[in-house]
């Protein structure tokens, strides 16, 4: 098995300040790829009307797709709102909806909402706070700070990513910022 694993894949060095490994190719969401995930449209509108910039970036790290392996990526997301909502990732299922997920914050301040049928719970993610992401949970990362959000979120090699539960039903809770602080609220 070592011997499949390609050097560049046993040991990466990696960027808090762009989350870079390397000139590996990294998956970029701007504002315009994450329409439907705000709660207030007009603000979205009137945001996507002006820029179009870059909320996060993931780098995957998938050295071997066998029985029991684990593949991982490093994101960053940053600071912002639409309207009083942070940034945030478009979120997901896992399709092989068992796969349970680690988060380790690197840098910055944030959190996680969680959600399965029943229920939604946020979870703080950043420097010093690592989140575990149950399985059959759809799990979304939230920039609640005023610099980037780094983190590595280390899942089953047979995870795979299931954005479209996610984008019919939307997640059912929000955080916006009420009062100076993150709040979450219903959608
Ligand atoms: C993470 C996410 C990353 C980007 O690596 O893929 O935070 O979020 P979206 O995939 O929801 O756009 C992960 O949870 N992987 O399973
Ligand atoms: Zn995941």
């Amino acid at each position: 098995m070592l011997n499949t694993i390609l050097p560049e894949d046993l040991s990466v060095t990696y960027g808090l300040d762009s989350a870079r490994i390397g000139s590996r190719p990294m998956v970029e969401r701007r504002l315009a790829d994450l329409r439907g995930c705000f709660a207030d449209e007009g603000a979205y509108d009137a945001a996507l009307a002006v820029a179009n910039p870059l909320l996060y970036a993931v780098t995957a790290v998938e050295p071997s797709a066998g029985d029991g392996q684990l593949h991982y990526g490093l994101g960053i997301l940053y600071p912002g709102k639409i309207g009083q909502e942070y940034f945030l990732t478009k979120g997901h299922y896992h399709s092989y909806r068992p796969a349970a997920e680690i988060y380790v914050g690197l840098s910055g301040s944030g959190l996680m909402l969680l959600e399965d049928e029943g229920e939604s719970r946020l979870a703080t993610l950043g420097k010093n706070s690592c989140v575990y992401v149950p399985g059959h949970t759809a799990h979304r990362t939230i920039n609640t700070g005023d610099v980037p959000l780094v983190y590595l979120g280390i899942y089953p090699s047979n995870a795979g990513h299931d954005y479209g539960a996610i984008a019919s039903r939307n997640f059912r809770k929000i955080v916006v910022e009420r009062d100076g602080a993150p709040f979450l609220a219903d959608r």
